[in-house]
């Protein structure tokens, strides 16, 4: 019965369509409108059924999806053509990103084009460049705060830049990944504006209240996101004389995905730059996407269907575009991300994997594996047609997002371990290394979570100051055995513009008063190409990360074991300083790649009894593809030296 009304239904939006849309070749576009009408239907009925203008937006939106269509490139739809015949394709081994800032790696987006050499040489083929979009110049929460969403903010180029960067890409074979910020705009938007200026049209954008009475109903169950620079969770504005929801900075107001014009304007947002040749979108603070009185705003149902609706309108017009989800929440919900309550990825095909990031660095401070290998096990499965986004650092802080239930079974009392490891990294703990910063410090609760660079967060900076060549090397061998666990674990590894060559904490946004408060931007400093010269000098720091992660890259890409088909298997060990996986390939199960890792600085021992159960180690010997050398056995052991990491195979 509803899937006829449904069919009904799309009739009659297809003979209101615009005539324009009408006269143009439109076969794909109306085969997967076809395929998809009734899944956008009912998920647009869910969310805005109630409304007596559904109709009408539901029309709005069906031409929202064909004009998108229709400015579509003949290119760019045998891209899509293409991709939906070889739909795993970003299951791959082969891609290797990197996230990096156009302006700092090159001043702008043709300085960025001329500057690709360096990506190709480490073999970085997936490339994240941080928003670009148009914001005001303070208040821009590193391009998060967007002011237009349709114009590339002018110091870094235009549109017709981003357009021609992406042609050189695709001849390249690099993807290119661009942010949307889905869930707020800068205050300085045009809704925003307007909003100010009393259009009701667009107060209706937002959340926004005459007095504190509902904003404090819903404060007593949200947390704060940045309690330390932008507390609370709804700003007044002078000029509107009211309450403007605002869940990360001030001046970012939350968009109201209660009204269908906000999701209209988002989805043409979305498939615009779909269309000017990103491959791969990021979406922001998805889990944020919906509010509810009563709960923490985060992960809520609703969230998830607009991420569906996004999903399936997307498929209509571009569908070889992906989504990457970035929701930085806890293990159980980051996977819901894919598709809640479904078998194939039907929201993002990517999400970040925060939980094994956080546990890696938890490696890091313990020296040990043990949290780490508890929280992969309890790591729920991932989607079919899903990925991982495995990183080690990024552009934001490192929040310790690991399941206290896995901390208590690691005999761990969870508060206690996290006031660790925020001493341990700030350098607070006696004798680490680490030079790292407490961000989002709330004295209220008494969280806080972690910023500072790779290179100085594993000691590398404190390393350099005292010139200890011990120290250094651990640094260099920490730096590697994070990469391998990324570049190994199953997903696509996102590297971090200045980790390639251990860059360090730079302290010059002190000097910028806008940036002066957020210390994340204590690792987003100019790309030192000075330093990246030295990659090429024989036994200098920077050529032993370089040519390290580069030989690594290399052999991931030629491993097909390492492509993500969900085929991980962590061995039980009894050294809790180890992490044993293998990676099997799914067409040939004789192909196997056995990858250990040893997190203590000191050698240690793994009994190969259970890797030969495993089917490991059948003759004497295995081959470690990193170095080239053979792993022998001896009294029935093999040794790992201290920050060690191998990959196996016969
Ligand atoms: C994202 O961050 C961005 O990556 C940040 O750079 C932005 O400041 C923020 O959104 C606002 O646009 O929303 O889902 O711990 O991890 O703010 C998680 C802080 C986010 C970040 C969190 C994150």
């Amino acid at each position: 019965m509803y899937e006829q009304a449904s069919h009904a239904l799309l009739n009659e939006i297809l003979v209101k369509l615009k005539p324009e849309i009408g006269n143009v070749r439109l076969r794909h576009f109306y085969t997967r409108l076809g395929a998809n009408f009734y899944a956008i239907h009912s998920l647009f009925h869910q969310l805005y059924g109630e409304r007596s203008d559904f109709k009408e937006q539901m029309v709005r939106l069906v031409e929202t999806l064909a004009f998108r269509y229709i400015k579509r490139t003949p290119q760019l739809r045998k891209s899509d053509l293409a991709r939906e015949i070889n739909y795993n394709w970003f299951l791959s081994q082969k891609w290797v990103g990197m996230a990096l800032y156009c302006d700092r790696y090159a001043d702008d987006l043709k300085g960025l084009r001329a500057n690709l050499p360096y990506l190709q040489e480490l073999g970085v083929n997936m490339l994240h460049i941080m928003p670009i979009l148009d914001c005001p110049p303070d208040n821009s929460d590193g391009g998060y705060a967007v002011r237009d969403f349709h114009r590339i903010d002018p110091r870094f180029g235009t549109t017709k830049d981003v357009e021609v960067l992406a042609a050189t890409l695709r001849r390249n074979d690099i993807l290119l990944v661009l942010d949307i910020v889905v869930n707020h705009t800068s205050n300085e938007h045009e809704w925003a504006r307007r909003a100010r200026n009393g259009e009701k049209k667009y107060q209706d954008y937002y959340y926004v209240f005459d007095d504190r009475e509902i904003p404090d109903r819903f404060e007593a169950s949200m947390p704060e996101i940045f309690p330390a620079t932008s507390p609370g969770n709804f700003t007044w504005d002078e000029e509107m004389g009211k309450w403007v929801m605002t869940v990360f900075n001030s001046y970012q107001w939350d968009l109201n995905y209660r009204n269908p014009a906000v999701f209209i304007e988002m989805i043409d947002i979305i498939l615009f730059w779909a269309n000017k040749g990103a491959d791969i979108l990021r979406l922001d603070a998805v889990a944020f996407l919906w509010k509810k009185m009563g709960s923490a705003c985060q992960n809520e149902h609703e969230a998830h269907l607009i991420l569906q609706l996004m999903k399936d309108c997307c498929q209509v017009t571009a569908p070889g575009v992906l989504f990457i989800a970035e929701a930085i929440v806890s293990p159980n919900e980051i996977t819901k991300y894919f598709g809640e309550d479904a078998i194939n990825a039907k929201e993002c095909e990517i999400a970040y994997n925060a939980t094994f990031m956080s546990l890696l660095w938890d490696a890091v401070a313990t020296k040990n594996a043990a949290l780490l290998n508890m929280g992969i096990n309890s790591l729920p499965q991932k989607l079919e047609r899903a990925t991982w986004l495995n990183y080690v650092r990024c552009h934001d802080d490192i929040g310790l997002g690991f399941n206290d239930n896995d901390a208590w079974l690691c005999g761990y009392d969870p508060a206690q371990h996290r006031r660790f490891l925020i001493d341990y990294f700030t350098g607070r703990f006696p004798g680490s290394p680490a030079k790292g910063l407490p961000f989002g410090e709330n004295p209220k609760t008494g969280d806080a979570r972690i910023s500072g660079s790779l290179a100085s967060l594993v000691g590398l900076e404190s390393a350099l100051e005292s010139q200890n060549e011990e120290e250094i090397d651990k640094a260099i061998k920490t730096i590697l055995l994070l990469h391998s666990m990324i570049l190994s674990f199953g997903g696509i590894p996102l590297l971090y513009y200045g980790d390639a060559i251990g860059m360090l904490n730079s302290l010059e946004y002190l000097a910028e008063p806008s940036k002066r408060d957020d210390n994340r931007w204590v690792h987003r400093s100019r790309f030192d190409w000075n330093k990246a010269g030295k990659r090429h000098q024989a036994g200098s720091v920077e050529q032993r990360i370089f040519s390290g992660l580069k030989k690594m890259i290399a052999l991931r890409k030629e491993t097909t074991a390492f492509a993500d088909f969900d085929d991980r298997q962590l061995l039980p060990v009894e050294n809790p300083k180890l992490l044993v996986f293998s990676r099997t390939e799914i067409k040939n199960q004789h192909n196997s790649v056995l990858v250990i890792a040893n997190f203590d600085i000191h050698p240690q021992k793994l009994h190969v009894a259970v890797l030969r159960s495993h089917g490991f180690f059948q003759r004497g010997s295995m081959l470690d593809r990193c170095s080239g050398e053979r792993m022998t056995v001896e009294n029935d052991e093999i040794i790992l030296p201290p920050l060690s990491c191998y990959w196996l195979t016969d």
